[in-house]
């Protein structure tokens, strides 16, 4: 059985990422816990997704798995992006974000509300070598934040205009569709064939 270190300090993304990854065969290994969280200092989701794989596999010398995800809102040329994470500020909470991203899109038209959630997933290995992929979920943000399930941005984004957000979702219900899931189906493809 394949198996992977876990390099999300963010234990929302690392639930989701154990039962998606546990479904598809591969044994997830949990991040040590003195491993300093990394930096996110480059500027595409791949390069994070790298950095934070790359790093880990330096630590424990074994095959790691990152993820680096990012809402991408067509009305804001793509912004929070990247920089999801820290979109209110360095000390962002996930309610913060979820505030600024209304505020900024308070005229903006339900016709004009489109985004994407887009995940990339980084596999690296002990020898050096990697494997990308991503998963892209098409939706549109919501006018206030509904539902209790999830995390981050999922309570103002629903995959279908007038249909349940992310949020008001069961957790199977978001895995079965999710961008997380989409990538991860993809490197299970990808590492079938490597
Ligand atoms: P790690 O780097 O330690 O993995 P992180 O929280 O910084 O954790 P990302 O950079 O990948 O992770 O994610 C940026 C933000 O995007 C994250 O903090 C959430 O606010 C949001 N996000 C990521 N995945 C999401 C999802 O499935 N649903 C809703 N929001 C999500």
């Amino acid at each position: 059985m394949t198996s992977f270190v876990l390099a999300t300090a963010n234990e929302h993304k690392a639930t989701e990422m154990r039962s998606l990854l546990g479904r598809l065969g591969f044994e997830v290994v949990e991040r040590p816990e003195d491993v300093p969280e990394v930096e996110e200092t480059e500027d595409s989701l791949e390069g994070n997704a790298l950095l934070k794989a790359r790093a880990l596999v330096e630590v424990t010398g074994c095959a790691a798995i990152a993820d680096d995800t990012g809402l991408f809102v067509d009305s804001l040329d793509g912004a929070p992006g990247v920089l999801s994470a820290r979109y209110s500020s360095e000390r962002a909470t996930y309610e913060s974000n979820v505030a600024k991203l209304l505020h900024e899109m308070k005229e903006v038209p339900d016709s004009k509300r489109s985004a994407s959630f887009r995940t990339v997933i980084c596999v690296a290995f002990p020898d050096g070598s990697s494997t990308m992929v991503e998963g892209l979920l098409r939706g549109t943000i919501t006018r206030s934040p509904r539902g209790e399930n999830g995390f981050g941005y999922d309570p103002v984004f629903a995959v279908e205009h007038d249909g349940p957000t992310l949020a008001e979702m069961t957790a199977e219900e978001k895995n079965s569709m999710s961008h997380r899931a989409i990538a991860l189906l993809a490197l299970a493809q990808s590492l079938g064939a490597r």
